[in-house]
């Protein structure tokens, strides 16, 4: 409870920032993951895991979800006027309890219109247990944002629930592959198998894939010798603030 007192403190007093970390296709910079961080002025840094959710449980995700999605439309709309960065796209996570909120389709666009960013920049990433709930629902909703240009991502696939054929149905652009099964994809067949099926599933649906938690070199090869498109991970670089993250992409164009 003190957390939670704490968190809208927080979201009043600007202890919340966004950290980006890029993701790669054919050895370019072609976008990035938005990912919270909470500043906590007595505990210090404290990671997403640990307040997201408590945050979905007392609905704080709200306020919290919708400063996510404002903060990363306004750092789209600056990426814009400038040539370095205006081929970005951003990814967003939103969580079950925000994206099922009745208005969320309709807000994302006013803060799309109100931001000005492009919407075919900015990437939602929805989890497998999310997309199961209300499935009517949930198709309405994405529709309706893809009918505006917004992209969405299935992140930590394989780690859930979905059935292929909701997979089918959904109008989604890219599987994310979990990085619990990049991990070992060198010395675990399992998950080596598991991460080419995740490729070829893709594929076969018109999807792209992407890689999460690529931390080697000889991972990444491995990926790509088996066609997932894209990848992101420590092996080019952390989360970073924006100026670093900035830099680094300048210093990659
Ligand atoms: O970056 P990190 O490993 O600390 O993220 C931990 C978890 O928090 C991940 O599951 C990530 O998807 C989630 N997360 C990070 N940023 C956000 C956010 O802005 N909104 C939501 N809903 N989840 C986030
Ligand atoms: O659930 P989601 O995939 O959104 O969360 C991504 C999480 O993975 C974030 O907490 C992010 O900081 C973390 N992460 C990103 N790249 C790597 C990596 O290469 N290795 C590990 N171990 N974690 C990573
Ligand atoms: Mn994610
Ligand atoms: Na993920």
């Amino acid at each position: 409870a003190a957390l939670e007192l704490d968190m809208r403190i927080g979201l009043e007093q600007g202890q919340f920032e966004l950290f980006y970390q890029p993701q790669v296709d054919r050895g370019r910079i072609v976008g990035c993951e938005a990912l919270l961080r909470w500043h906590h002025p007595q505990d210090g840094f404290i990671s997403p895991a640990a307040f997201i959710p408590l945050a979905e449980e007392t609905g704080q995700i709200l306020p919290l979800g919708d400063w996510v999605l404002r903060t990363a439309c306004e750092q789209l709309a600056r990426w814009a006027q400038d040539p370095v960065f205006a081929h970005l796209s951003l990814a967003v996570n939103v969580s079950p309890h925000q994206f099922h909120q009745p208005g969320f389709a309709d807000q994302t666009l006013a803060t799309l219109a109100g931001t000005g960013a492009d919407a075919s920049r900015l990437e939602l990433e929805l989890t497998e247990g999310l997309l199961l709930r209300d499935i009517e629902d949930t198709i309405r909703k994405m529709m309706l944002l893809k009918g505006h240009g917004v992209g969405f991502s299935l992140d930590d696939f394989g780690t859930g629930y979905s059935s292929l054929a909701y997979l089918k149905r959904l109008p989604l652009d890219q599987l994310k592959i979990d990085q619990s099964f990049v991990r070992d994809v060198l010395t675990d067949p399992n998950d080596a198998a598991i991460a080419r099926t995740i490729v070829a599933l893709g594929i076969s649906l018109g999807l792209r894939v992407i890689a999460e938690g690529v931390e080697t070199e000889a991972q990444r090869a491995f990926l790509e010798r088996h066609h997932c498109h894209a990848w992101q991970g420590y092996l080019l670089s952390r989360p970073l603030p924006v100026a670093e993250f900035e830099a680094l992409v300048r210093g990659w164009a």
